[in-house]
């Protein structure tokens, strides 16, 4: 077997096709948190020449490189990933694939790695790659290997295995051709002490570019500002989540004080002002929320905060928001996802009661943070009648935003399962690429379009035409809100037209009469927007 010292890691650029340019969908330039733990503890055995690639964020990640295939490529070209590769000439190329949305873009990174050098050792990991492991490695000759869930223990013994000639018997997780089979050893070890793993290894990437990232994971107000997780995994079993199959069914966590001792580094290195906290359920353990939370402010960070995957609502009470608003909190996305109680409970199977939600968005907002909910329509089995209760709800509660995401069924989810057995989907319909974003469910009661079509009419309703900033609490905030989507989307009428309507409200006419312009710019036959222009041009 090839000899493994020379070890590269990257996180693959990404491809879309034409239609989803940046008009629709925005690319993220983000730490990749994944591959930063991986170097770290290859690093700390000392015995590899190890380089990381953020092959995204080291190129053009705005307009994107039109291919000859229609497709657009955001980060490296092909040309450039290879340049990188024989450059360094690896022994070993990882390559992460996040999520089912990045497969493609994985293939293609160990497909590159290969053309450069045919023994090249390739291995992949990432939460996408332990759904349906066998089935993927048997979709990609180019792959060799393929580690299940959280890698740090797997990738080293795996090096070390490749260095000995052998494969270890203590190797877990691990998928690998032999002798033109598929052989597969499936995940049951995890990590269960996290404070042993090392803190990711930021000193082997260009931490600066990532600090003032327009479009990352949610929204900042301070710079610089980093991502941190601080457990692994989440106690609920939701049907539509990928992470009982990624990072096992128990919720691990880290000691408040290893955590403490992350931010208090990254405060002191880089001068963190604002964390993002990646976890997927960071207060299900109050005990240790609180601890993390009194921390923050017995050491005096500073700093602000919000956890932008959203906080599990079941978990929150008066005395932990309390805590989270002093040690630094300024925003909370409640992940509610449905207005039907039926739909959360028995086909979401998500521990949220509804009733009490109302009173924690007053809560939140009395304590004068930004309040937030997650919501998905077209869930498998819910009606047309569900669905516009969940808007209606979303409208009611008067959150300062909401995001109406199209259900996309995961591969490997309970959820994707029952789209299959029910005919909702086929198989073939779910496309890397596009499913994250586009729906491909078809039940009796709606289809792809309607979907579309009722997101669509959410948007505007809940978030713009209905917003309670914009009604009745916080003009500015309205304006703020509506601005940084005109910003992303230019080329949205509405959002340029209520921003319009914001400024109206608050007095301020040229700024107004621009966001209307703005509006018809973007589609000239906006009747609300002509009939504003031409009240104030006769007011004038
Ligand atoms: C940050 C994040 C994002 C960011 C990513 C930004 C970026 N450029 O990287 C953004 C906001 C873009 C994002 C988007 C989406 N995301 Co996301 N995201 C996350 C999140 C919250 C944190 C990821 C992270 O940093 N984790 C911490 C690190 C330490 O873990 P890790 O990356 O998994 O790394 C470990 C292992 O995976 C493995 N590993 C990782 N890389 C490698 C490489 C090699 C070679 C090896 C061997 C191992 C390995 O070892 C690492 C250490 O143990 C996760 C949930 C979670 N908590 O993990 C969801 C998660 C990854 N996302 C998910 C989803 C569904 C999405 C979306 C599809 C949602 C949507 N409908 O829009 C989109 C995809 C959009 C697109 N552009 O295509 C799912 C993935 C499931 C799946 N099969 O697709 C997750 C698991 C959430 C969930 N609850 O299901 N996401």
């Amino acid at each position: 077997m090839a000899q493994a010292k020379r070890v590269m890691l990257i996180f693959p650029p990404v491809t879309r096709p034409q239609d989803f340019a940046s008009q629709k969908v925005r690319v993220s330039i983000f730490f990749p948190l994944g591959i930063a733990y991986l170097a770290a503890v290859i690093q700390k055995t000392g015995k590899y020449d190890l380089q990381v690639l953020d092959a995204l964020s080291e190129g053009d990640v705005n307009d994107g490189t039109p291919l000859a295939d229609g497709k657009i490529r955001y980060g490296l070209t092909d040309q450039e990933l290879m340049d990188r590769i024989r450059a360094f000439n690896p022994d070993v190329v990882g390559v992460a694939c996040l999520f089912s949305a990045m497969q493609w873009d994985m293939g293609n990174a160990c497909r590159l790695a290969k053309e450069v050098n045919p023994d090249i050792v390739t291995v992949i990991g990432g939460a996408h790659v332990g759904l349906t492991p066998q089935e993927l490695i048997r979709q990609h000759k180019e792959v060799d290997f393929l580690i299940e869930g959280e890698a740090e223990v797997t990738l080293v013994k795996l090096l070390e295995s490749l260095n000995a000639g052998f494969l270890a018997p203590e190797l877990n997780g691990i998928a690998f051709w032999r002798d033109g089979k598929v052989q597969h050893i499936p995940k049951t070890d995890y990590i269960m002490d996290l404070d042993t793993i090392p803190f990711p290894a930021r000193d082997l990437f260009n931490m600066r570019k990532y600090f003032e990232s327009p479009n990352s994971h949610g929204f900042y107000k301070k710079t610089p500002y980093t991502q941190m997780i601080t457990s692994r995994g989440c106690p609920n079993k939701c049907t539509f989540c990928a992470l009982g199959a990624h990072w096992g069914s128990k919720q691990r966590m880290r000691s408040a004080k290893n955590v403490l001792d992350e931010i208090e580094f990254l405060i002191q290195e880089y001068g963190i002002r604002e964390i993002h906290f990646e976890d997927d359920n960071i207060t299900s353990n109050k005990k240790r929320a609180m601890a993390i939370f009194e921390g923050m402010i017995e050491r005096q960070f500073n700093i602000i905060w919000h956890v932008p995957s959203g906080m599990a609502a079941n978990t929150l009470d008066e005395e932990l928001l309390a805590k989270m608003k002093e040690s630094g909190c300024y925003s909370l996305t409640l992940a509610i996802e449905s207005g039907n109680q039926h739909v959360v409970s028995r086909l979401m199977k998500k521990p949220v009661n509804l009733k009490k939600i109302p009173g924690l968005v007053k809560q939140i907002r009395n304590l004068n943070m930004d309040v937030r909910g997650f919501f998905i329509l077209g869930y498998p089995d819910e009606t047309k009648e569900n669905i516009r209760e969940t808007i209606n709800f979303a409208r009611e509660i008067e959150l300062d935003w909401s995001y109406f995401s199209i259900f996309s069924p995961l591969p490997g989810t309970k959820s994707y399962n029952t789209c299959l057995e029910k005919g909702y989907i086929k198989k073939e319909d779910f496309d890397p690429l596009r499913s994250f974003h586009q729906s491909i469910v078809r039940t009796p009661e709606f289809t792809p379009e309607y979907l579309a079509e009722i997101r669509e009419e959410a948007i505007v309703d809940v978030c713009f035409r209905n917003n309670p900033n914009l009604l009745k609490y916080d003009i500015n905030k309205a304006i703020e809100n509506f601005s940084s989507v005109v910003e992303r989307y230019p080329h949205f009428d509405f959002a340029n037209f209520y921003l319009g309507e914001a400024y109206l409200k608050k007095g301020e006419k040229s700024k107004a009469i621009q966001a209307y312009q703005d509006t018809l710019k973007s589609n000239p036959e906006h009747a609300a927007a002509q009939k504003r222009m031409e009240e104030l041009q006769a007011a004038n």
